[in-house]
């Protein structure tokens, strides 16, 4: 038995529920997601998965993630998709999730392998495969019914709400860290593009809403997409969150937590990305959202820097932190990188215009 220390022992636990005739071989912590707690299993006749302890302080109601992920899983399934997906493994009385005696919820996938995720994007070409795939993705789940999909976090995309959220805590300032924050604080006054997203009343579609480069699986090579995972943001939202989404963890050669000095907005990553969105998507985004595919950019960065910000004023109780200052050099990071946007935002528009004709 090889048993990583670090992987609790209320982990090891779960797994008999799930597979009652074999044995634990080997269980370690796994992946850099900032939401659950990921483990890798292999059981004692080599069979390996993922085990994952639901951050249910986030996803409230477990079960309907669990639901949602079995119709899109489904769905896909019968739809032509040309990707894996990660499965989800019923418990020995056929549930989607395991509660412990402590309350917490688990849940399995199949571990799909060999596979690759990285934090960062290595090359164009990189970026051009993920976009494509996340397109095909879009383009995929918008046959699906939306009555099937539960909403996994209310208003997660809801830029007025994050903007109320955000004020709300500046007023509050619960940890006094507001003083280390003016000038950012400042930009962001001075830089919302929420209003003016608002105001264009895009349709709402079925669609992925946390397109990290680490929630696409790749081959080795580093340029063929195997699978999307981390399904559980999957719900009715404007399909540009997901483009936004790309700008933001796609064209930075930095990773999301490096110094804001290291941060830039690759002009040929964002190429080949918008190339590889509109290969994949088609014909599948309107006139009035091929014409805010900018701003949803924007928009999207701006609301993570005042996502990671606001966590640090609350004192880091969303995402992990590993030093007292992480969420701080998070946002600066994404401040870093909306700026660099915006000294080439001529440049970025004459490509989408190129890409995605209006
Ligand atoms: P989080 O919501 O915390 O980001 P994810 O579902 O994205 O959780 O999983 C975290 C990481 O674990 C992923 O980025 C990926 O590297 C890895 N991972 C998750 N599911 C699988 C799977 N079925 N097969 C292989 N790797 C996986
Ligand atoms: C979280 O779960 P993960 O690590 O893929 C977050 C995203 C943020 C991202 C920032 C449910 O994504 O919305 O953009 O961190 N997911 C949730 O890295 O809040
Ligand atoms: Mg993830």
């Amino acid at each position: 038995m090889n048993i990583d220390t670090q992987a609790p022992i209320a982990a090891k636990k779960v797994v008999p529920h799930f597979f009652p005739d074999q044995a634990l071989l080997d269980i370690r912590t796994y992946g850099s997601g900032h939401i659950h707690r990921t483990f890798w299993v292999q059981l004692d006749n080599q069979e390996q998965f993922i085990l994952q302890q639901v951050n249910t302080t986030i996803f409230k109601d477990p079960l309907a993630i669990g639901q949602n992920i079995f119709h899109l899983t489904q769905h896909l399934k019968n739809s032509d998709y040309p990707f894996a997906l990660a499965e989800p493994i019923l418990t020995t009385d056929q549930r989607f999730l395991y509660t412990d005696p402590e309350g917490a919820s688990w849940r399995i996938f199949s571990f799909l392998h060999p596979t690759h995720s990285f934090d960062r994007v290595a090359h164009p070409a990189q970026a051009f495969a993920a976009a494509r795939a996340f397109g095909i993705f879009s383009k995929k789940i918008s046959t699906l019914s939306p009555a099937l999909i539960q909403e996994g976090i209310p208003n997660f995309h809801n830029c007025k709400f994050r903007h109320e959220q955000w004020q709300e805590t500046i007023q509050k300032n619960p940890q006094q860290r507001l003083k280390f924050i003016s000038k950012e604080i400042d930009f962001l006054q001075e830089h919302s593009y929420c209003r003016e997203w608002r105001s264009r009343r895009l349709p709402l579609k079925l669609s992925h809403n946390d397109t990290k480069i680490n929630n696409i699986l790749f081959q080795a090579d580093g340029r063929t997409p195997l699978a999307i995972i981390d399904l559980d943001t999957v719900m009715l939202a404007s399909p540009l969150y997901d483009f936004g989404d790309m700008v933001r963890t796609f064209t930075s050669p930095a990773f999301e937590d490096a110094p804001e000095q290291e941060v830039t907005m690759r002009l040929d990553v964002f190429k080949a990305l918008c190339e590889g969105f509109a290969a994949g998507t088609g014909d599948f985004l309107e006139a009035s959202e091929r014409s805010s595919l900018l701003l949803g950019a924007f928009l999207m960065v701006q609301v993570q820097a005042q996502r990671f910000l606001n966590d640090y004023l609350n004192g880091d109780v969303y995402y992990p932190v590993q030093y007292s200052d992480h969420n701080l050099v998070r946002g600066k990071n994404q401040l870093a990188l909306l700026k660099s946007m915006l000294a080439q935002q001529r440049e970025m528009e004459k490509i989408i215009k190129l890409n995605f004709k209006p």
